[in-house]
């Protein structure tokens, strides 16, 4: 007898915290899931070689002190993302018991050229990357853990570097070129429930120096 009572139950509570919020955004990052959890972007940065920033280095120095007898290229790389997303109760009181852990398996990076720029700048491919990112619902006081993320892989760089050497202007007159990359987040909560979250970051292109 109990059982019957309690699956209906139950269902109409779900239903209810799956309607209640869409998938946010914005210029900040944050966003929230279908369901009882309300994830937010509290952080992200660009990440390359030990350091936050989002300057983006496209040109690889071979040989960086100019003396041909000694081995020594510029760092080069992927450039990462280091984002912090939260997971956590809704705030009402009644609703609390209802956030879940929610697992990302896939993001989709679009690159999109800033508005201020000269047209002509290159136009980079959007792409999807699949990675397992667990959101684990936080206590109260308690901080997301970071995770990397990718920015402009070494495609992504050889990508930018191809078009704009094609281009009729000096390579390097009009840099950095300056993007948002919009971030979109594919995940599920345990009830197998779809949940999207959007952030975006801003940075530059160019030739900056990793010499030292
Ligand atoms: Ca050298
Ligand atoms: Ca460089």
């Amino acid at each position: 007898m109990r059982n019957y009572l309690i699956f209906p139950i139950l269902g109409v509570l779900l239903s209810l915290v799956f309607i209640l919020a869409g998938c946010g955004g914005g210029t900040t990052g944050s966003g929230e899931a279908y369901s009882g959890s309300v994830l937010t972007v509290e952080y992200i940065s660009g990440y390359y070689n030990g350091e936050y920033t989002d300057e983006v280095d496209a040109w690889q120095d071979a040989d960086c002190d100019g003396d041909p007898t000694t081995n020594d290229p510029e760092f080069y790389s992927n450039h990462d993302a280091v984002i912090k997303i939260s997971n956590r109760p809704r705030p009402n009181e009644e609703d609390k018991d209802l956030a879940t852990d929610i697992v990302i398996e896939k993001y989709t990076i679009e690159y999109r050229i800033s508005e201020t720029d000269a047209p002509g700048a290159p136009v980079l491919s959007s792409r999807t990357v699949y990675k397992t990112i667990y959101l684990p619902v936080l206590e109260e006081g308690e901080d997301p853990e970071e995770h990397y993320i990718d920015l402009v892989d070494l495609d992504t760089k050889s990508e930018f570097r191809t078009q704009w050497e094609q281009g009729s202007y000096d390579p390097f007159q009009d840099l950095p070129v300056r993007y948002q990359v919009f971030y979109t987040f594919y995940g599920q909560n345990v009830f197998g429930k779809d949940v999207t979250i959007t952030a975006n970051i801003n940075i530059t292109i160019a030739n900056y120096d990793y010499c030292e």
